[in-house]
């Protein structure tokens, strides 16, 4: 099982590298790591196994987090309705998305992340993603509130991208046009 030990920090290069599309039908390897990533986020969730481990809790996580640059994302997260979006994908895009942006009140973290970085993270309010389940299949989801953000932030990881380098560095709170706030 992964561990802290497993996750790269800030800093490390393979964070800002664009990761590779996983070949399909995926190995047996590509299949166990991205195994691998929805356990860990599931694991971090659970009060005991998370302290008994030193888990970090997550709601996400991707594959370059541990040192693999290719496309392969989990996400674990309960939506407005408290129904649970719970995705391991190879390959996800974002196939479309809203003009109206959103943004997480409270502001983004990430397990790459150890300090936290204040600000609002500009965020599509709805975005459609397609990818590849384990099981092979080809899924179509539509999200929008915190799960929709946390596609975005996961599938930003792929590309190299940093939840921070889309807060405004001048005034970090400013104002986001044509967004609305998302409370945890
Ligand atoms: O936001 C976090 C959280 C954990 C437990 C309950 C509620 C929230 C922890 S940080 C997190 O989960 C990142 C994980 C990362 F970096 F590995 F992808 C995902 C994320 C957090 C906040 C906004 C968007 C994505
Ligand atoms: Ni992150």
């Amino acid at each position: 099982m992964l561990t802290m030990d497993d996750i790269v920090r800030d800093g490390h290069p393979v964070l800002r590298k664009v990761a590779d599309e996983v070949t399909m039908p995926p190995s047996q390897e590509d299949t166990a790591i991205l195994e691998s990533l929805i356990e860990y986020v599931k694991n971090s969730q659970d009060p005991e196994i998370a302290q008994r481990h030193g888990l970090r809790p997550g709601i996400g996580l991707a594959a370059p987090q541990i040192n693999v640059s290719k496309r392969m994302i989990a996400v674990h997260v309960a939506d407005q309705n408290n129904n649970l979006i719970s995705y391991a994908l190879f390959n996800p895009k974002i196939i479309s998305h809203s003009v109206e942006r959103s943004y997480l009140a409270a502001g983004e973290g990430c397990l790459s992340v150890d300090e936290s970085i204040p600000g609002y993270v500009p965020r599509y309010a709805r975005v459609t993603v397609k990818g590849i389940d384990l099981d092979g299949n080809e899924v179509k989801i539509r999200l929008k509130g915190l799960p929709a953000i946390v596609f975005q932030h996961e599938i930003d990881h792929l590309n190299g991208i940093m939840f921070y380098d889309h807060i405004n560095k001048i005034d970090p709170f400013a104002d986001i046009p044509d967004a609305t706030p998302v409370e945890r």
